[in-house]
């Protein structure tokens, strides 16, 4: 199985880095695929809780995220044979637990 895309936030992959709670979950779980050696497509979603003024078309902007996942919230990734993966702390174990052999560049 391969990671084929992950999903973040508007902020992408940044802050993967900052320590401990102030890590940005997209962040650490695109660090954890990076340090692992998977890759991936990157696929940005819009709008956010903390992206207030974004409220008005939340639904919209998750949709997608909604229909993999059954919540809105990302870091989500979809694995080649469509398993989704929600959250960044399960992405990380996923990350650390497949070895990249077994989950190939994402062509
Ligand atoms: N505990 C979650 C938190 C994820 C989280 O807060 N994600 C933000 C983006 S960085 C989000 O999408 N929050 C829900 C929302 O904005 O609707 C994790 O570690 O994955």
């Amino acid at each position: 199985m391969r990671c084929v895309v992950l999903y973040t936030c508007p902020s992408g992959t940044a802050f993967g880095d900052a320590p401990g709670p102030f890590a940005h979950p997209c962040g650490k779980a695109a660090k954890a695929l990076d340090r692992a050696g998977h890759s991936y497509e990157l696929k940005q979603v819009k709008g956010g809780l903390m992206r207030f003024w974004t409220l008005p078309s939340r639904a919209r902007d998750r949709a997608e995220i909604e229909r993999l996942s059954g919540q809105r919230a990302v870091p989500i990734i979809v694995l080649d044979d469509g398993t989704v993966i929600t959250g960044s702390s399960k992405i990380v174990d996923w990350a650390q637990a497949t070895p990249p052999s077994a989950a190939p560049s994402a062509s």
